[in-house]
């Protein structure tokens, strides 16, 4: 099927940046983009469809490169307690915060984490989401861990969007592993991670390097185990404090350290060496109401490849649209709405190690895109959420969800 998609201004991404092509055209093949350029230059062919854009932007397809889509229950109830005045650690000491996301992920089915995960996805995906990554994290036992990466799985076959797994067993300690965090991080390494990778569950590696979670010396027997298994490894990382986990995870070649407010210009110049991308995640910034900013500077100075995403979560963003992380991005840490962009598209595409095929439009990669009917790119990062007009073509075919 070849379809010549025309009347449209195109931002590539191609580089990282707008690379606009005004009047311009695209030609799909199958699930793939045969040709791109000016609508004048575009090749006769015998066409099976021509469609007309009516005018619109067209970008790639979004790229959500940092969620916790699938969660049982949510925590709207002590977001409203917080706000009449308890404390995060009182409501933690009564079995609340990320404990009880575990509870309550632990007593849902592999069906109702299904629905409620869905409906979540949906969200994204009604604002130009055509690939995400999703992570475990909230089950925190082999069982339980592995009825999340299923329904992560199940996502992706039943929707129209390209998900990405992956395994953050090394997200909070669970209760009957409490004051025991070795044997967990063993038990993780030994057990969790090869039997999981065994089945097909995973994607790659994630871990939460932070004083209240786990250590450097423990994130990295967990890269250990991951790159034995062979797959490649991430890192939540300097998002309350400075324990240099982006430094270490950039040793190990990780695909991407994620949140970094707290990470020093030495961190970025490793992750630049190595090519980690940083992801950026405004809603948690926003939500914890945290000052710290992520060092934007070093970042540029040393050419990490910044990325930004949602960080879907019931606890810390519960964020239901990528267009507003990108206005986030822009007023909360300075990002122009073009790096924001290519955030969302070729970088996340490079956070998820899927830059030879996604991210930007350009002869050869994947044909997932959006028409968008606005007036310039930057009205992308400038609206505050809300629904705008679009059409959504993913592996070459209009997509309705
Ligand atoms: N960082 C976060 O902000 C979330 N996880 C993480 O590693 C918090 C998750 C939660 O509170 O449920
Ligand atoms: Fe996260």
């Amino acid at each position: 099927m070849k379809t010549l998609w025309q009347h449209c201004n195109v931002a590539s991404m191609a580089q990282g940046t707008y690379s606009i092509i005004e009047d311009a055209a695209i030609v799909t093949s199958g699930a793939h983009i045969e040709w791109i350029g000016r609508r004048q230059q575009a090749p006769v062919a015998d066409y099976h469809q021509v469609q007309d854009l009516a005018g619109a932007w067209v970008t790639p397809g979004l790229i959500d490169c940092h969620t916790h889509t699938v969660f049982g229950g949510n925590r709207s109830g002590e977001f409203e307690q917080r706000l009449q005045g308890v404390s995060y650690a009182e409501i933690a000491a009564a079995g609340g915060g990320i404990a009880s996301t575990v509870r309550a992920t632990r007593a849902a089915t592999e069906e109702e984490l299904f629905v409620s995960a869905r409906k979540r996805l949906l969200s994204l995906l009604r604002d130009g989401v055509t690939s995400v990554e999703i992570k475990s994290g909230y089950g925190l036992d082999l069982a339980s861990e592995r009825k999340i990466l299923r329904v992560i799985r199940r996502l992706g076959e039943v929707l129209p969007v390209s998900v990405r797994s992956t395994c953050l067993a090394a997200h909070a300690l669970p209760p009957e592993y409490a004051e025991r965090a070795d044997d967990y991080i063993e038990h993780i390494c030994s057990e969790m991670l090869p039997a999981l990778a065994a089945e097909g569950l995973v994607d790659a590696v994630d871990a939460f390097c932070e004083y209240l979670a786990f250590s450097p010396a423990q994130v990295e027997r967990v890269f250990i185990a991951a790159q034995k298994l062979g797959l490649p490894v991430k890192l939540h990382a300097e998002q309350l404090s400075s324990l240099h986990g982006s430094s270490l995870a950039a040793r190990y070649q990780a695909l991407s350290a994620d949140h970094l407010e707290f990470m020093t210009e030495g961190d970025a110049i490793a992750m630049a060496a190595s090519g980690t991308v940083a992801v950026l995640l405004p809603g948690a910034f926003y939500f914890l109401r945290e000052t710290q900013l992520p060092p934007m500077d070093a970042l540029r100075k040393h050419g990490v490849k910044i990325a930004v995403a949602s960080d879907l979560n019931p606890g810390t963003s519960p964020a239901l649209s990528v267009r507003l992380m990108l206005n986030m991005a822009c007023t909360c840490f300075r990002m122009t709405p073009e790096e924001a962009l290519a955030g969302v598209t070729l970088h996340a595409a490079q956070a998820l190690g899927m830059e030879q095929t996604h991210g930007s439009l350009e002869v050869g990669k994947v044909a997932d895109f959006v028409a968008w009917q606005i007036d310039r790119p930057a009205d992308l990062a400038y609206w505050l959420g809300g629904d705008l007009e679009k059409r959504v073509v993913r592996h070459g075919v209009e997509v309705t969800v």
